[in-house]
């Protein structure tokens, strides 16, 4: 195949996968299907007793499906949910340690729905073994967990992996992984498959060596790199060591520091379930009981695919309109936080968030900066000792950079603290952009009214309520 023609296609098979491109996760859903319960190797923040942590929230557990189940699953939800595009399989184990659910369960879906992208979520250690599996069945999008490309940071993170009935530790089973991991991306990455590559940024193991990590998997042809802050699931051995997170803006730096690098960063992952379905950030697994799905209509391909040429117009109407309006260079810009379910709005209370969305504005383009975690923070102090009053603190410490919060309630208390950290917040609903660019300008209003008159800021903010 022509580069041109495999760069079109690469383009095209990107606008619609709602990890690999931060407009699509508006509109397209994906579908998780548990079908893997083995792992081959062990990750220091890992607990088996959980969903594989590399691609999944920590502390979860989802039921195994066998692949005739996630056939029955997935034709019943894509019957029902026209947007999803993409069907992944990353966990609760490693893919790649059942092979033989993981294909069959792929080759199933291929069949029965055949317009969805298939989607794999690996450690990366038996990949290179799988390279012709991989392009027959036309999984065009791989994604690799990798922390480290040094053995000595490496060895700090995996204890242990095992191989054809051999396990290797320390040094060597970190060399061994790290071998494979490169070998497999190099591989896939040649033969044009879209390779992104998950790190878990680990404070005080990794976080220095990440810029590493990103230019050499650049090197090696991944198309993405997707870190994440580093989540320890309970029981872990990070737990037990009292390893913690990195700060929300630790994360950021790091982020544009390998943007920097000329590598495309994903900022909008939401750390999935191993059973997670619909839009980023949404998750409606249980709209969709295994039980139900025989009742429902046949996929009907044609009305899949009239919707999704829908969808994809009005992704290319934002797009064109993005950049049309392209970020000023060097203008003032704001950095707002927003609580939302997902759908592309301001639709949760404050006390219900367990994340926000950060973006950075001019007041003309609005810029998605990355997703902050607050139930990450609640593995922490402030959740343990059960106080309200340091939770409120962790979250306001996580947003401290920012200038306003956008949510579609929120109490008088954590109204007040927040105003006195100098974050406003501000009770809006609709669409996200929009709702920026109109506080944007509330919040310049209002900072003028307190130069004048000499207001406290939370004062504003009661009047602007
Ligand atoms: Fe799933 Fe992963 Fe495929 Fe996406 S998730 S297997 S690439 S379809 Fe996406 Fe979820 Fe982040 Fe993963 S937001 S955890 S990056
Ligand atoms: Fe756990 Fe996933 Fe690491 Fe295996 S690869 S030990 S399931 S985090």
């Amino acid at each position: 195949m022509q580069p041109s023609c495999r760069s079109s296609e690469a383009e095209e098979e990107i606008s619609r996968h709602p990890c690999y491109s931060e407009e699509a996760h508006r509109f397209y859903a994906r579908m998780h299907i548990p079908v893997a319960p083995a792992c081959n190797i062990q990750c220091n923040y890992c607990n088996r007793k959980f969903d594989c942590v590399n691609e999944s929230r920590p502390g979860v557990v989802s039921e195994v499906l066998t692949p005739e189940q996630a056939e029955r699953k997935v034709r019943g939800v894509a019957a029902q949910l026209m947007q999803l595009s993409v069907v992944g399989i990353a966990g609760p184990g490693d893919p790649l340690a059942n092979p033989e659910q993981t294909f069959e369960t792929f080759a199933r879906v291929r069949k029965q729905v055949p317009d969805v992208s298939l989607c794999l979520s690996t450690n990366g250690l038996t990949l290179y073994r799988h390279v012709e599996e991989i392009m027959e069945l036309g999984i065009r999008h791989v994604t690799i967990t990798i922390n480290a490309t040094d053995p000595e940071v490496a060895q700090a993170i995996y204890p242990w992996v095992v191989d054809e009935g051999i396990r290797y530790e320390g040094r060597e089973a970190a060399e061994l992984l790290i071998s494979r991991q490169l070998l497999g991306l190099e591989r896939l990455a040649a033969l044009g498959v879209l390779v992104k590559v998950n790190s878990i940024m680990i404070p005080g193991v990794n976080d220095h060596h990440l810029p590493e990590v990103s230019r050499r998997v650049k090197e090696l042809g991944a198309t993405l790199h997707n870190v994440t802050p580093l989540i320890i699931a309970p029981g872990s051995r990070y737990e037990t060591d009292g390893r913690k997170a990195p700060r929300p803006r630790e994360l950021l730096n790091l982020q544009e520091q390998l943007g920097r690098g000329g590598m495309k960063v994903m900022r909008h992952c939401r750390q999935c379930r191993a059973d997670a379905i619909g839009l980023l950030g949404q998750d409606r697994s249980r709209d969709f009981p295994l039980e139900a799905m025989e009742a429902l209509p046949a996929v009907d391909q044609e009305a899949r695919a009239m919707f999704q040429r829908e969808l994809d117009d009005t992704i290319r109407e934002r797009v064109r309109a993005r950049k049309a309006r392209a970020l000023r260079e060097g203008g003032p810009r704001t950095r707002v936080a927003v609580a939302t379910r997902g759908g592309d709005k301001v639709n949760q209370h404050f006390g219900h968030a367990t994340e926000f969305l950060v973006y950075d504005t001019d007041g003309t383009e609005v810029k998605l900066l990355g997703v902050r975690k607050i139930q990450a923070y609640c593995h922490g102090k402030a959740d343990c000792n059960g106080d309200k009053a340091d939770t409120l603190q962790e979250i306001i410490s996580i947003l401290s950079d920012c200038r306003i919060l956008l949510c579609s309630g929120i109490g008088d208390a954590p109204k007040t603290s927040l105003n006195q950290a100098g974050v406003l917040p501000l009770v809006r609903k609709g669409g996200i952009r929009e709702a920026i660019l109109e506080s944007v300008k509330y919040s310049s209003y209002f900072e003028n009214i307190n130069q004048s008159e000499g207001m406290m800021n939370h004062e504003t903010n009661r009047v602007l309520r």
